[in-house]
């Protein structure tokens, strides 16, 4: 079998090898943007929607991808070169392959190139719908002021130059603008990020920029655009060469980034969608009335969990997500975590069986092919723990529950902030904050309470005695005794409260 560069023209010809779009992409319209073309959104609602344009009378759904950041060039250049075409690699839970070749990506933008004609295709009445994938800290909220940070210099730089935008908020408010002065209707602005209530926050944190920036739209934009609450869920690993040049090898096909996922896929969405909306119900996606229940529910269960592993299995060493859940102790630990800590705070989650989604995802982070990156999920924890740890926290605070398994992570954070492994070998740390964690951890060997100082971070958390507490006894006892001798103490501690 010929190896084959993956491309339109040559589309036809992989046809026996592995299952690929049987509409006719030529037909196919964007009636979407999608902001943040990375790995996720092509494991999960480019995916979505790649099966639903198999389905007559869809041809307008397809997905225009805007690469917004310099950073995102090579992922623009690839779809440019591939006519956004890729490979969705499963690996399942036996090891076997399952592979797709993706079609629902029709258009591709590069906004740093151009940032004129990615305001006007957001403005061009064809588009209904922009949803995002822009991480936890795009959306440019301040924990300490709980309010849209103004501070940023981007943010500086989009007001003071609102036809040269470089972040979401300029772009959707030159767009929006240009959309009412067409007198052509509004659409729905969704977020595909992880963080509770993401049409809530992406709506207030929009409205404050707009406020600033063109107070004339704040009305138009509440009673034109709608911004629907999601939940979505896909764990999808960076792509690793190995990945790349095994699909080479086993079906000839160079595709140079295809993305790699696990099996698992869901989408819960409010139905919210100000004009018109893709039938995804029919390809598997939840269409509720109320998602903020779904949400708080993966969030503090799943990505937290994440973040758990992430960070303790950094410490001892691992590399990948599995080998950290499958340390018994460590499993123990997270078990303990999800149960007396998060369990508690959820409420009632109507219709949905808690034990067994826990196990599941027990099983979804132990899949020993995905091979998930550590490295990945601990990428801008700071962004990520004041969403998926400390509402916890607090809510468990609040009501004089559990935190010691919480307060023990932070206080892993924090010793991981420092640099070094328990093996000294050194941390590669992606994070936005990684110097003033690092300058905090580096105080905080002496009185590690002072680590809780950053207040972007953590709020009023080191007001609070009982969480102070717990995290120093933590911090000495990982300095003294090592990660897995302390989890053991944690987990046998809790054996002995029962
Ligand atoms: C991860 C998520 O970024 C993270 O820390 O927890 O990317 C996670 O894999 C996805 O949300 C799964 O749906």
């Amino acid at each position: 079998m010929e190896k084959l560069k993956l491309n339109a023209q040559n589309l036809s010809q992989f046809t026996d090898r592995v299952a690929v779009p049987k509409y006719d992409r030529s037909k196919v319209k964007a009636g979407i943007i999608h902001v943040g073309i990375g790995g996720f959104h092509r494991a999960h609602q480019a995916f979505y929607t790649d099966q639903l344009l198999h389905t007559k009378g869809n041809e307008n759904w397809g997905i225009c991808g805007v690469a917004l950041l310099d950073f995102d060039k090579k992922i623009y250049d690839t779809l440019k070169e591939q006519d956004g075409l890729y490979t969705l690699v499963v690996k399942e839970l036996d090891g076997s392959l399952t592979k797709t070749i993706i079609g629902s990506i029709v258009e591709y933008l590069f906004a740093p190139e151009n940032p004129k004609v990615v305001i006007e295709k957001m403005a061009d009445e064809a588009i209904k719908i922009i949803t995002l994938t822009i991480t936890e800290g795009g959306y440019n909220y301040n924990e300490a002021t709980k309010q849209f940070d103004f501070k940023n210099p981007l943010i500086q730089h989009d007001l003071e130059n609102p036809s040269q935008p470089k972040t979401i908020f300029g772009y959707l408010t030159q767009a929006l603008k240009l959309r009412k002065a067409h007198n052509l209707k509004g659409l729905a602005i969704q977020s595909c990020d992880n963080i509770q209530g993401n049409g809530h926050v992406t709506k207030e944190m929009l409205l404050s920029f707009v406020e600033k920036a063109e107070p004339t739209l704040v009305d138009w934009i509440k009673s034109n655009v709608s911004f629907p609450n999601s939940m979505v869920d896909r764990i999808t690993p960076v792509t690793s060469l190995l990945d790349i040049s095994n699909l080479k090898e086993t079906s000839r096909i160079d595709d140079a980034w295809p993305v790699v996922c696990e099996p698992f896929i869901q989408w819960v969405i409010e139905d919210d969608f100000i004009t018109g909306r893709p039938a995804w119900e029919k390809v598997g996606a939840q269409f509720v009335k109320d998602v903020l229940p779904y949400e708080k529910m993966k969030l503090s269960l799943l990505n937290a969990g994440h973040s758990v592993l992430g960070i303790l299995g950094a410490l001892m060493g691992y590399d990948t997500i599995d080998e950290a859940v499958n340390n018994q102790n460590i499993r123990i630990f997270l078990n303990g975590y999800m149960d007396t800590e998060v369990t508690p705070v959820l409420g009632d989650l109507q219709g949905i069986n808690l034990s067994t989604y826990k196990e599941s995802l027990i099983q979804r982070f132990g899949n020993i092919y995905i091979k998930d990156q550590i490295e990945r999920i601990c990428f801008e924890s700071s962004t990520k723990i004041p969403i998926f740890i400390l509402p916890t926290v607090k809510k468990q605070l609040k009501e004089n529950g559990s935190i010691e398994y919480a307060a023990f992570v932070i206080a892993a954070w924090s010793i991981y902030s420092l640099g070094l492994d328990e093996n000294g070998k050194s941390l590669n740390i992606n994070d936005a904050m990684a110097g003033v964690l690092h300058n905090k951890a580096m105080e905080a060997k002496d009185k590690p309470a002072l680590f809780l100082e950053i207040e972007t971070i953590f709020g009023g958390l080191k007001e609070s005695a009982v969480f102070v507490k717990a995290f120093t006894s933590a911090y000495q006892n990982i300095l003294k005794y090592g990660i897995e001798k302390s989890v053991i103490a944690i987990n046998n501690n809790a054996v002995n409260k029962i």
